[in-house]
């Protein structure tokens, strides 16, 4: 009888597990899943995380070294086989007082926007803003790839601004950047240099200027000497000096332009004749000069953005000229033509 009951009692026991099992293995998956979902989902909030605080350029100072501006949120890519042919395009914008005021037009913002994301490099002129959040509130309007540097306040009265570099980092990365020390305390606003490095074989300087008007004819002069500094400084002979220089119109006589950046070292992309301007004046204000060494790397492609054409502003309810009073001026360069 005992035996009897003894067996039956361990039947229903072995009943049991056969339930138990099922389940414990449902409990066990549920809890893997859970476990496997908040993993990834810590992974990726850390991710996002990193991304924002990274990408700031900041204001920089002499001597620091360059802004991490990658973004670590993106997957790595893998180097990519560029051919002969791919190009990046540069551009320079006098962006017109950039701050908060431009970014509370929606219209205006989404056409700047527009612009600058037609470009692998765009070096603006003419931050005004004290703060910080319309250039963070501007970047969070293009697409995730751009980055940017931002320079020191220049200027010598309260009016003071900073030059900008927005950039394609599945294009380039920056190498250096450095403001001009203006050791004869020629420059109202002094130039910004950045080392920059492509995916292909392209190295090259970019000097950002925004020219002080009334002191055109000195500034534009001394320009040479700090292209001759940067490179020097990098080992670098490509350089492109761009900005709005206001070099035209009762400012400067453009006819000088050809002496100072002279045919032996210089060749000058957006020359006399083009019309940088917004207004109906037809002055070359903005220019686009690159180094001899840098002529193996233009691709011939250049030109003066008629954002007024491009868009058709009857639809909206502002004009060209609340976009900017300077059309940018951009060009075009081979990533692996490149051999110094
Ligand atoms: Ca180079
Ligand atoms: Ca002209
Ligand atoms: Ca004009
Ligand atoms: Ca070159």
């Amino acid at each position: 009888m005992g035996a009897k009951n003894r067996k039956s009692g361990r039947r229903r026991k072995s009943k049991k597990k056969s339930i138990l099992a099922p389940i414990l293995i449902f409990i066990l998956l549920l809890a893997a899943g859970i476990f496997l979902f908040y993993t990834c989902r810590t992974q990726q909030e850390a991710a996002r995380g990193e991304g924002p605080k990274s990408e700031q350029g900041g204001p920089d100072l002499p001597g620091e070294p360059p802004p991490d501006t990658s973004r670590p949120d993106k997957p790595e890519r893998q180097p990519e086989e560029l051919s002969l042919t791919d190009t990046i395009r540069i551009f320079s914008f006098n962006i017109q007082v950039f701050g908060q005021s431009k970014m509370a037009k929606p219209e205006v913002v989404n056409i700047l926007a527009d612009i600058v994301s037609r470009s692998d490099l765009t070096a603006v002129q003419e931050v005004r803003s004290v703060a910080i959040e319309p250039v963070e509130q501007f970047m969070r309007l293009l697409p995730s790839r751009y980055a940017y540097v931002l320079g020191p306040r220049e200027g010598r009265t309260s009016s003071k601004e900073q030059y900008w570099f927005i950039y394609n980092t599945e294009r380039m990365t920056v190498k250096d950047y450095r403001t001009w020390d203006d050791p004869h305390d020629v420059f109202e606003r002094n130039p910004l240099a950045v080392y920059f490095e492509t995916a292909g074989k392209f190295d090259f300087i970019v000097i950002n200027n925004h020219i002080q008007p009334s002191s055109a004819a000195e500034e534009i002069a001394a320009l040479p000497g700090v292209v001759g500094y940067y490179r020097q400084l990098w080992g670098e002979p490509d350089v492109l000096v761009v900005g709005d220089f206001n070099a035209d119109g009762s400012y400067f006589n453009e006819n000088f332009m050809e002496s100072i950046f002279d045919e032996s070292g210089y060749f000058s992309i957006i020359s006399n004749e083009y019309d940088t301007t917004v207004a109906a004046n037809e002055h070359t204000y903005d220019r686009f000069i690159i180094t001899l060494s840098a002529r193996e790397d233009f691709t011939g492609s250049f030109g003066v953005l008629r954002f007024d054409e491009l868009y058709d502003f009857s639809r909206f309810s502002i004009l060209p000229r609340h976009v900017s009073d300077h059309y940018p001026v951009w060009a075009e360069f081979y990533l692996n033509m490149d051999t110094d």
